[in-house]
Formats: structure tokens, sequence, C-alpha cells
């Protein structure tokens, strides 16, 4: 019987642009016939050599993750890839998988994830595509990908039954051989290369509480080793630590918002000394301190500060770089380390090629993501286990830890006030106006302030030269404030209006403000230039952090 299956669809598919990272569609979309199957046909169309290639295949556990890895690996077959690699019950942290990529020489990772957007049959569903550095797929190939998925009107595949994958071990589908490994095996070995975990672990014995938040996402099994296995510590520290297809109803999105529990317990009811949250498929993290929310920015600054403190940096770093939007925070520690400094457009994929050719060692975005030259995703546990070192090293709680940077670097005051799913027409005209009045507010007075400078943000990687146009809109203004605009490109329900407000304190001035207060000014004077709470017909943001 032949078992090579060629399948054609009467209409193609003319959606399926990735966005920031990766496609990301509601769950019901991913199970319309053919859908899935048609963008990873696109996906294999643009890879070169792909015949006997290495693959690395899992995801975050939500609904739709096994099925999707049982059809790609049928597909992977018809296209004569030479190994798949796949993670018991398909678990796989998108770090964990750069770092597979990377140890196991793959040409490419196909990640089952819509990252922080909530799962379950009523959530959304994503694939992520990463290349053979283990970063993210550059625009180049999205594009050609989404060019390929709008007339493709077939795909194959090898139709065999897929054995279950809950347990180590291999199996073989036509010539390709399906490897089923532990995925938190070689992600552990890899922190323990960067981080003096003894160091950790003893601090924590020594009256420090942590608590740590999976969001019922890929992280749990990650923090069970780390955090159980490997610092001794106890199973209250961990919440939420199984991976469940629907997250348990939660929205896997490590911010005070959604991760309003764990806000709590630290903020409020000052129950823990740190505390800690990772997002769907464990790149972002959020980090709190006992009466202390870190904004993502100051993280990557204080991060970047403290290098000589893990014994993975001690030959020191070489440079950092932070998306656009992310605070300039980081830029002063920078200066004062006599370190290159990049801005790139927002999305991970923009640090791949300085990471690749060591122009960077640390990077980060305002968005909860942080990471380095480890791998070429950010990296949520990695962030977490960076802020225990510093914190054993110093013996210090966190809020000091903040008082002290500042007080030596000065504090960026920074929030990021997010209009989730309104309307795309309101999104799209909140935009345009701003579009249209940024040569006009050039040179001229804004928010108590001059405007040095109004643009649409575009940026010229440095080592492939590529372009990329169009990255948000920026009024830059006196004194290190800036206001940026952008539109999302993760959501799936409507549009997403993001807005950045940003204003340098220096040390020698006001250090300890609620930031929202500091930056009152900026917030009124945007509002009051587009309307944004009239048009959205919102009070507040949806999410403020
Ligand atoms: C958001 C963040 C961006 C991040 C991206 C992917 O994109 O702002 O910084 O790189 O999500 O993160 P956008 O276009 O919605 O602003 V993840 O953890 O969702 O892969
Ligand atoms: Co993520």
């Amino acid at each position: 019987m032949d078992r090579f299956k060629y399948i054609t669809i009467e209409k193609p598919f003319t959606d399926q642009k990735p966005g920031t990272s990766g496609l990301r569609k509601s769950t019901l979309k991913f199970q319309e016939a053919h859908y899935l199957e048609i963008f990873v046909e696109s996906v294999l169309r643009q890879i070169d050599n792909l015949e006997g290639s290495t693959l690395i295949l899992g995801g975050d556990g939500r609904y739709g993750n096994k099925k999707a890895i049982q059809k790609i690996i049928q597909i992977c077959a018809a296209h004569n890839v030479g190994r798949i690699i796949i993670t018991k019950d398909g678990i796989l942290s998108t770090p964990a998988a750069s770092n597979l990529i990377r140890q196991r020489n793959a040409l490419l990772g196909i990640i089952l994830s819509a990252s922080h957007n909530p799962g379950g049959v009523e959530g959304d569903f994503g694939i992520k595509i990463n290349v053979s550095n283990g970063g993210p797929a550059p625009e180049k190939l999205t594009n050609q990908i989404y060019k390929c998925s709008q007339s493709l009107l077939e795909y194959k595949y090898f139709d065999y039954p897929i054995p279950e994958f809950n347990n180590q071990g291999s199996f073989k589908i036509k010539d390709m051989i399906v490897e089923i490994i532990d995925g938190v095996k070689d992600y552990v070995t890899l922190m323990e290369r960067i981080f003096d975990l003894d160091q950790i672990g003893d601090y924590l014995k020594n009256d420090f509480s942590l608590v740590f938040d999976a969001m019922n996402a890929v992280t749990g099994p990650y923090v069970r080793e780390l955090f159980i296995n490997k610092l001794g510590l106890s199973e209250n520290s961990l919440m939420n630590s199984i991976p469940l297809p629907d997250f348990g109803n939660l929205h896997p999105d490590p911010n005070l918002t959604y991760a309003h529990e764990l806000a709590d317990l630290l903020l409020d009811k000052r129950s823990f000394d740190f505390g800690a949250a990772c997002d769907g498929d464990g790149d972002r993290n959020m980090i709190l301190g006992k009466n202390c929310f870190v904004n993502p920015s100051d993280s990557l600054a204080v991060i970047t500060a403290n290098t000589n403190l893990i014994p993975g940096y001690r030959g020191g770093i070489s440079g950092v770089a932070r998306s656009m939007p992310t605070s300039m925070a980081v830029d002063c520690v920078a200066k004062k380390l006599n370190i290159p400094c990049y801005e790139t457009p927002t999305g991970w994929k923009f640090f791949g090629n300085l990471l690749d050719t060591d122009k960077i060692t640390i990077c980060g975005e305002e968005s909860f993501g942080t990471g380095s030259n480890h791998v070429r995703e950010k990296d949520g546990l990695w962030a977490v286990l960076f802020w225990l070192q510093i914190l054993a090293a110093k013996k210090s709680s966190v809020i000091d830890l903040m008082n002290q940077h500042w007080a030596k670097f000065g504090r960026n005051y920074y929030s990021r006030h997010d209009y989730e799913a309104i309307p795309s027409d309101i999104a799209n005209q909140i935009f345009e106006n701003l579009e249209s009045l940024l040569p006009k507010l050039k040179n001229q007075r804004f928010s108590n302030s001059v405007v040095l400078d109004a643009d649409n943000f575009s940026y010229e990687d440095p080592v492939d030269k590529t372009i990329s146009t169009n990255q948000g809109l920026r009024i830059i203004l006196e004194n290190n404030s800036r206001i940026i605009l952008r539109l999302s490109g993760t959501g799936t329900k409507g549009s997403t209006l993001r807005l950045y407000f940003e204003k340098l304190s220096l040390p020698n001035g006001e250090l300890n403000l609620n930031p929202q207060i500091a930056l009152k000014d900026l917030i009124t004077s945007l509002d009051e230039l587009l309307n944004i709470s009239t048009l959205t017909k919102m009070e507040r943001p949806t999410v403020i952090t």
C-alpha cells in the first residue's frame, strides 16, 4: 500500500502571515482542515538541504500540541527529513528548543506555541520557526513562507500511525528516525554550566523565601528539576507547575495583570522575599521582590551591570542590545562599562546577527524578555537564575539592589500601556493620526519639553545590512524622555495598541516615585494629542506595566 498521500485543497489560505514571533491564530482557525499542514508545507519548501537533515520539534503543551506534533512528523517523513528530535509528551520550552537546535546541529526547529497568548479550545495556537543558529527565522524567511502559503494548494504526508511519545526512545517512520528525549535535561545542564547553583542553593536555604509561578505552562517540569531537585527547595515554592492544555484558564503572560496572584503575594501580602513567573513557552520572565516590582527594562540594566558575578560571564561581555521601545536604562550601564549598546526593532529575531558575530553578549526587551549568547531566544528561567545569583553574591534584597542601581546609574522611569483587542480601524486611526502629526511635532514644545525628533523607526542590520522599516512611532524629547507607539504583531483579536513612556531621573534626582506619577505629563499629553481614551472608549489601558 502506498502510504504517500498528496492532498489538494481548493482555495489557498491567504492569512498565514507570521507576526513578531511565529504564526498565531485562534485554536479554532488552526483546527480548520489543512490549515496547519499548509503552513508547515510552506515552511519546509523554503528550507534548503532539508533531505536527511535533523529537526527539533516540541511545544508549550497547549491544546493541540500533541496532534500537531503527529501531523508534522508525517509531513516531515514525506519530505525525507533524516531525523526529528521530539521531547517526552511534546513539552519543550522555547529557550530549551533553541539550545537543542544548537547542541544537535539541527537545521530547523518547529515550536508549537502562541507564547503568552491564552490556550485551550477558545484560546490561541501558534507555530514558531527557528533556524540553525537556534534563533527565530529572520524576516526574509518568514516573508518567503508567507508568500508561498498564499498560493499553495497541496501538501504531502506519509500516512503512518505515530506511536505515543510519553517515554524516551525512538522509532522509525519511512527512513526517518524519530528520537524522543527528555526536554529538560540538556537545558538544566546548560544552566549548570552558566551559574553556580550551589551558591544560589546555599543562599536560598538561609532565610530567603522564594515562590515561582509557572502559570500551568511549559516551565513546570524545568523548575521542578532546577529548584526542587538541584537547589533543594520545597514543593511549596512552586505555583501552577503542571503544564495543562488550557493553562488552567490562566492567561500565561507574566505581568502584574495576568500574574496577579503572584503579584499579590509579593506586593500586597509581602509573604516572600523573591517571586518570579514565566510565560506560556518559557521565554519571558517577571521578577518581583518583597514590595518591589522590577520593570523588565531595569532588569536588563541590572543583569548587564552584574555579569561579573556570574561564572558564565566572567570572561567579560562584548556589548548589549535592547529593542527600541525598551528603556535606555541599559544604555546608561553600557556607557559606564564602555561597551557598545545596540538598538533593534521589537522581536528577538533582530538580536540573532549581533549575537552570532559576538557584537553583543546580553540583550533584552521591555516585554519581560532577557537573554544572552547562551541560546538565541530570550530565556525566562535563565533570567530568574541570574537574579538569584546576583542576590546570593551580594546578599541583598531585590529592593536594596534596585535602590543601589538607581543611585549609581539614575532611574529611567518607564511604563507600557496596552489597549488590547480593540477594533482594528480605531487602532489604525490612532496610529495614522500620530504618524501624520510627526513632522509637525519636530522642534515644537510638547509635554513641557522640546521634541528633538519624531519619526517612524527603521533599522539597518549592522551585519547583513537588511533594512526593516515601520518599526514604531517615536517622539523623542529633551532630557532622555521618549514616547513610542506601536501596534502589536502577536495578538489574534482586533488590534492591540502599545504605548511606551520613558523619562530619565539622574542619580541625584528623585528616584522613588511611582512611575505612573513620574510619567503623568507624558501620558496625559499623548492622550490629549491623540484622543486615545475617547476613541477606544476605555478609561484605562487593559494592562499597565
Ligand atoms: C510582543 C513583545 C515583543 C516580543 C514578542 C514575542 O510583540 O512586545 O517584545 O518579542 O511579543 O514574545 P508585539 O508585536 O505583540 O508587541 V513571545 O514571548 O510572545 O514569543
Ligand atoms: Co513567549
